[in-house]
């Protein structure tokens, strides 16, 4: 830490929902935080931060930022200033009064990512002891491919990042690394410096591609066909590792899978040529170790599960489990070194996150009277935005902790003030990593504003529930700490020095064991990677079909500018929808003019931007934009699940586009169909 008159520099980790957790140098002068930057000394910050972290100063300082409770006036319907006092009463007796009439399941406590930190989880454990209350089920950002890695290895984990170096092919499969995880980037670099081929599987052209030495451009959706295709080649060509019968199960119905259709038909599904289905056999085979980093996107489809599953099952037979250099990568496990048994998941009833709307309409004995959100936009990120809002407006009781007024605390009975993540006191693991941090805060928050657990200290207060949530935030982070990383003697005093890399992590995960050339620790009941099988996926795992009264797929993707629904600089409406010139030109509309979006269940306005470089059946739009602003993508989405881990299928609604006059510019807002 440097110091001079009134000048200093302050560590502290982001807790964004983003897999790189990076550790981030404020400079704080007069109490005030006046620039942000990467720590240099991190070893996957390097010293760089993203877009919308290097301008978040923007947000932490906007004018629009909520410094005081605002509880809805029933007489003139208006959010209004009040005190903490008069707003954590309000809550309390509400709260209390409709557990006492409809029992706890009447609350339904509902938490998202906004912060990754760990001490939230103290609000899940005040709600828990409070009812048990309703809380979510399934995950709208990973639930198809966390349950796809957990059936089949039993771990959702992945090798050392830097274990990279040791690869000789990686193949970014549905991945965006300038979008999503930019820290990836240097990484790739090096890896590439060292030797490794990298290719780019993905039905979008994006920044990406650069990195990458070939791009193939698959149909959205189509990965499992292309995965089949790939898997039957490398069996004619006999390059399936000869051990696989000795850590995989079902491997005959795994062959028997791949040849229910010909490799023609499969690439024909898949929209890819045969050069290319032959280009990854040699990637994962000639030019192994080979690593296939699954990218999150491609898992929020109707088949996401099958894709993910194909891809675990190709990193299975092509050998490449287990060594320096290979893998299957979907996820590095951030909670392993915590321990949050202190909840115990008891809730009387759940609502799927994905159907988040739909469920609350229509949860019966009882109905859901109280919704309190920590931490999550839902009218923005969830599918079927009018019926979020429908959901929540119908609600007795809605409580939304944010700092912003966001679509959904507008809508909100009750908001409380939070910190941001400059002022945030937590432990945070990452999913793109193996490094743990600390986040400390660079500047204490602005008077009025309270952290989450101070508010839930507070409400517990007001419900006989003081000692179950007591403790100061670097309280909760030490008894979080799991057992097992204390026994390897981490602290948190040793993360307040600098980042620490797990030692709980495997540098390679399912490492044979000494002696054995087989892959080992698949935590499955046999012990063995469980190969997807099912023959009914040879159709029902085919990409979406498109008609011509629908011929795009709606791609809401995530945008370097902002973390989901938080913009550091807010675009002005109306959202911009790439496509290819072909897609515009048929409705007689070019570079930068209006058209009129429309799904089954809604429209909006767009601007068009064309790209040549995009397929002619996908339409992509900046997954975040703001339900109020006419950018929010999910108006348009239908809410619908994935094929298992109740996921959502956030990309498979089909979409066309319709001229607009232009003298309708004005009325740009989405509007129910
Ligand atoms: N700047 C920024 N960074 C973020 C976020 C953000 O909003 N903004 N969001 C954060 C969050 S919440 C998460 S979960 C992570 C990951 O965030 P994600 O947005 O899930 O990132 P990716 O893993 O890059 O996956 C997106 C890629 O999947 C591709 N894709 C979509 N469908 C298909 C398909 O059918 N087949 C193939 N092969 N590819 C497909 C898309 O074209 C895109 O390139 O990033 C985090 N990082
Ligand atoms: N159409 C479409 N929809 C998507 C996606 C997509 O690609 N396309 N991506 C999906 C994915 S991957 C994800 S993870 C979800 C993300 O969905 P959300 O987690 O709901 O996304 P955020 O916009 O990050 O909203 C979090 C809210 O938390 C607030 N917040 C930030 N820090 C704190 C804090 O410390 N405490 C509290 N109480 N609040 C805080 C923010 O201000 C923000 O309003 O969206 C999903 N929705
Ligand atoms: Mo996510």
């Amino acid at each position: 830490m440097t110091r001079t008159s009134e000048t200093v520099q302050r560590k502290t980790t982001c807790n964004r929902d983003c897999p790189d957790a990076c550790s981030i140098v404020a400079t704080v002068q007069d109490g005030r935080v006046t620039h942000l930057s990467g720590d240099p000394e991190h070893p996957i910050t390097q010293g760089f931060l993203c877009y919308r972290t290097s301008h978040f100063l923007n947000q932490q300082y906007a004018p629009a930022r909520i410094t005081t409770p605002l509880l809805r006036n029933a007489q003139t319907g208006q959010l209004e200033p009040v005190s903490w006092d008069r707003a954590l009463s309000f809550a309390a007796e509400a709260l209390v009064r409709i557990r006492a009439e409809s029992g706890p399941a009447a609350i339904f406590h509902y938490r998202s990512g906004g912060t990754l930190g760990m001490v939230p989880k103290v609000v899940d454990l005040f709600f828990e002891r409070f009812g048990p209350v309703t809380v979510k089920r399934g995950d709208i950002c990973s639930g198809a491919g966390d349950y796809a890695q957990e059936v089949d290895f039993g771990v959702e984990d992945s090798s050392d990042v830097f274990d990279l170096y040791n690869a000789k092919s990686i193949l970014l499969w549905g991945k965006n690394v300038w979008a999503s995880s930019p820290h990836m980037i240097p990484i790739l670099r090096e890896a590439k410096r060292r030797g490794a081929r990298l290719t780019l599987i993905d039905p979008v052209w994006h920044r990406t591609a650069t990195l990458c030495e070939r791009t193939i451009a698959v149909r959205p959706g189509g990965d499992f066909a292309l995965a089949m295709a790939v898997a039957r080649r490398l069996y004619e060509q006999g390059k399936w590792t000869a051990n696989a019968a000795e850590f995989c199960d079902h491997l005959p119905e795994f062959l028997a899978l791949c040849h229910a259709h010909s490799v023609d038909a499969w690439t024909t599904q898949a929209d890819v040529t045969r050069a290319e289905v032959e280009h990854i056999c040699d990637a994962l085979c000639n030019a192994a170790p080979a690593t296939i980093l699954v990218g999150w996107g491609m898992g929020r489809r109707r088949n996401g599960v099958a894709i993910v599953r194909a891809l675990d099952a190709l990193g299975a037979v092509s050998g490449n489990l287990g060594i320096p250099g290979g893998g299957v990568s979907f996820y590095f496990k951030r909670r392993a070194a915590f321990d949050t048994s202190f909840c115990q998941g008891s809730a009387p009833r759940t609502v799927c996150e994905p159907l988040f709307g739909r469920d609350i309409l229509a949860a019966q004995d009882p109905p859901i009277r109280a919704v309190w959100i920590t931490a999550g936009n839902p009218v923005a990120m969830l599918p079927e935005s009018h019926t979020t809002v429908q959901a929540l407006r119908s609600r007795e009781l809605v409580v939304v902790v944010d700092s912003w007024l966001s679509d959904t605390a507008e809508l909100a009975t009750l908001v409380l003030p939070c910190n941001t993540l400059l002022e945030a006191d937590d432990v945070l693991g990452a999913y793109g990593h193996h490094y743990l941090g600390v986040a400390r805060p660079v500047v204490p928050p602005p008077p009025g504003v309270k952290s989450d657990l101070e508010i839930i200290q507070a409400l517990a207060e007001r419900v006989g529930l003081s000692q179950v949530v007591a403790g100061s935030a670097r309280d909760w982070q030490m008894k979080m700490l799991s057992p097992r990383l204390t026994e390897h003697g981490v602290t948190i005093e040793q993360l307040e020095a600098g980042p620490v890399r797990s030692p709980l992590a495997s540098p390679v995960l399912f490492a044979a064991k000494p002696g054995s050339s087989i892959p080992s620790g698949f935590a499955t009941a046999s012990g063995c990677v469980q190969l997807i099988h099912d023959p009914a996926l040879a159709t029902a795992a085919a990409p979406p079909h498109l008609g011509p009264e629908y011929p795009l797929l709606l791609l809401s993707l995530s945008t370097e500018k902002s973390q989901s629904s938080q913009w550091p600089v807010l675009p002005t409406g109306p959202a911009i929808l790439t496509v290819h010139p072909d897609v515009a030109a048929a409705i007689g509309r070019g570079e930068g003019d209006l058209a009129q979006l429309e799904s089954r269940i809604a429209h909006m306005l767009v601007r068009l931007h064309l790209d040549r470089r995009q397929r002619r059946d996908v339409a992509l739009i900046p997954k975040g934009g703001h339900l109020r602003d006419g950018c929010c993508a999910n108006a348009l989405v239908a809410a619908q699940l994935t094929d298992a881990g109740e996921g959502a299928a956030l990309y498979d609604e089909p979409v066309r586009l319709r001229p607009v006059p232009e003298s309708m510019a004005a009325a740009s807002a989405s509007h129910p169909a």
